[in-house]
């Protein structure tokens, strides 16, 4: 596992910060995930459902660090995409799988009470992790997220690359378009 510098050295500071909690109550968390998209390969922890927007071999990187003192912020790094070209992307509840519809809905802190979640009210980038990005002339994009929150005993599973940027409007909110290609995640 890689540890990003900037990351590792905020996790340190939050660790040893006067105050702290015990360590037993486990105050910072720390997840990393990469892979390399993959089509047709059921299992796989990174797997492309439109490689004609997600092509094979294109690569993703997550970075979260959760602290109570923080909340949690995500970055998310890929490569090897459709240049200049605007993706959706989230936290989802549930691993990936054969098809898109596999990761299941968005992770939200506060639950709607109302599936699917299209109300701004719950829908929206404070109780869920939005990780849009535009990429560069050679495929390239960063996404980020902070959120005030920490995980509880419900978790995040994966991240999914969406075919759009996010909506934000009732109805709509949450949506991006088609599921074109999941990241395991163990948030
Ligand atoms: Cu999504």
């Amino acid at each position: 596992m890689r540890l990003l510098p900037a990351f590792a050295a905020a996790a340190a500071v939050a660790v040893l910060a006067p105050g702290a909690a015990a360590a037993s109550s486990a105050p910072v968390r720390f997840a990393t995930a990469h892979g390399t998209f993959t089509a047709g390969a059921p299992g796989a922890p990174a797997v492309t459902y439109r490689p004609d927007l997600v092509p094979a071999g294109a690569r993703a990187h997550v970075v979260s660090l959760s602290a109570a003192a923080t909340g949690t912020s995500t970055t998310l790094v890929v490569s090897g995409l459709r240049p200049g070209r605007a993706y959706g992307a989230h936290a989802h509840a549930r691993p990936c799988g054969t098809t898109g519809d596999a990761a299941g809905p968005h992770f939200q802190h506060a639950p709607d009470p109302v599936q699917p979640s299209v109300d701004p009210a719950y829908a929206n980038p404070r109780n869920e992790i939005w990780l849009d990005f535009t990429t560069d002339r050679l495929g390239t994009g960063f996404g980020r997220s902070t959120v005030d929150w920490t995980f509880g005993a419900r978790r995040a599973k994966s991240v999914v690359l969406h075919e759009t940027p996010t909506h934000t409007d009732p109805g709509h909110a949450g949506t991006a378009g088609a599921r074109l290609a999941c990241l395991d995640v163990g948030f």
